[in-house]
């Protein structure tokens, strides 16, 4: 796009590719992401040095943050993102939820907003029948979340709830849900423009998930027809108009295992598993958010090809025999696969030291071709040919999940990690 790019990053990612390869770089602090990442001043005097339109706040630390949209804002530099007030809407879950109620957009029955006592939270359960969940409105991504099985246990499972977001949010406000079982996690692309258009990329199906934690996402669903394709679609691009949503963000939904969703969440940015979308649809996400940020129109219709998957799988420096405990240290051998449809996301190469402070994702791995069979095939091939050395990674986990006959068959929920098993390396 010819725009000229300033990097930030703090002492410990000094030997990082993004600081290598942008146009300048400042360092905004010592590896503690307090201290650099999150440390906002830091950020906002970066970009004032280097004369900065625009800031890209990436998928993590502030890229959901309010507060450091309206201050980029206010010191006349665009966010590029949402407004602040979409921001909020979307981040307290109960409000986000009743907004999505307003609009029209499937929820999950249960109580309407925050719990207020326990004689209420007990007359909500007994409504909607066994088991609940509990949920933190600050939380998301399972964080002070507790199943209730019977009207017994629902006072303790609220207190430790409470102050497992108390502690993790400094909110320790509840809500409460129907717990659905075995669904599939579903989510759609959207992107908005600064005049209320919205439109959607479809689904990624990310219902390999271990704790929480995204493994592979891909898109088409394997278990998502054309009709409900269009539903979800129409669910969440209202979702989206219903806020004002400007540029790139995500709706969460749950599917359930008689084909009805529900709205879960929405994540306002872009996400790891964004890649997935624009090997579909031949778009590139980031080059549409800068766009939008710039004030041109995004409009117009995305139609699924009926001749396309494409799947990712996250590589982090963890150990899979060792229940994924991070695997920081130098990459001593580094060898990305290549050809047709292959690509890899990446900031590692050989000879760089993983720093221990942050994240242990260090790739991602992005596969498309004809069809779903194909593609895991290419993907079994990619792995194959995937070389890194120095330190544990995801890759052997991947292999494996590739070979399993359930995973091959598209039938699984969200509980397929429980019972998947390794075996040994
Ligand atoms: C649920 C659910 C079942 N029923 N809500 C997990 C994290 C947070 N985003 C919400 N989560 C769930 N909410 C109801 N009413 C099951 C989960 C859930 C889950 C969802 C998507 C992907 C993986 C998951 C793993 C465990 C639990």
């Amino acid at each position: 796009m010819g725009i000229k790019t300033v990097a930030v990053y703090s002492t410990a990612d000094r030997d990082s590719l993004h600081v290598t390869f942008a146009d300048e770089a400042v360092c905004i602090g010592p590896p503690n992401s307090r201290d650099s990442y999150l440390n906002i001043p830091n950020i906002i005097a970066a970009a004032e040095i280097t004369g900065v339109d625009a800031i890209h706040p990436g998928y993590g630390f502030l890229a959901e943050n309010a507060e450091f949209a309206r201050i980029c804002s206010d010191q006349g530099i665009k966010f590029i993102g949402p407004s602040p007030e979409a921001m909020e809407a979307m981040g307290d879950k109960a409000t986000a939820k009743a907004t999505m109620r307003k609009a029209g957009v499937p929820v999950v029955p249960g109580s309407e907003g925050i719990l207020k006592s326990l004689d209420s939270a007990k007359k909500i359960a007994a409504k909607i029948g066994y088991p609940v969940l509990l949920k933190a409105t600050a939380g998301g991504g399972g964080k002070g979340m507790r199943m209730v099985y019977k009207e017994e246990e629902i006072e303790s499972q609220w207190e430790s709830a409470a102050q497992e977001a108390g502690a993790a949010f400094g909110n320790p406000d509840m809500y409460m849900e129907k717990f659905i079982e075995e669904p599939r996690h579903i989510e759609i692309q959207v992107i908005g423009d600064q005049y209320g258009n919205v439109s959607h990329l479809s689904e990624r199906d990310c219902s390999i998930q271990r704790r929480h934690q995204k493994l592979v996402e891909e898109s088409p669903s394997p278990v998502v027809s054309k009709k409900l394709r269009q539903k979800m679609g129409d669910a969440a691009v209202k979702a989206a108009k219903f806020v004002n949503y400007e540029g790139a963000g995500t709706i969460e939904f749950l599917l359930d295992k008689n084909g009805r969703f529900y709205f879960m969440e929405m994540n306002t940015r872009i996400q790891v598993e964004h890649p997935v979308t624009e090997e579909i649809f031949n778009y590139d996400l980031i080059k549409e958010q800068i766009i939008a940020a710039m004030g041109v129109k995004v409009s117009g219709k995305h139609y699924m090809p009926d001749n396309r998957h494409a799947m990712e799988v996250r590589i982090n420096a963890e150990d899979p025999y060792n229940n994924f405990r991070p695997s920081p240290g130098k990459i001593t051998n580094f060898h990305k696969p290549g050809g047709k449809g292959v690509r890899v996301d990446s900031h590692a190469y050989a000879g760089y030291v993983i720093p221990p402070n942050y994240d242990s994702m260090i790739g991602k791995l992005i596969v498309s071709a004809f069809t779903r069979e194909e593609c895991i095939a290419k993907m079994r091939r990619a792995l194959d040919e995937f070389i890194i050395e120095g330190v544990k990674t995801t890759i052997p986990f991947h292999k494996k999940l590739m070979q399993d006959p359930t995973f091959v068959s598209g039938n699984f929920s969200t509980n397929f990690l429980e019972t998947f098993d390794l075996g040994k390396g």
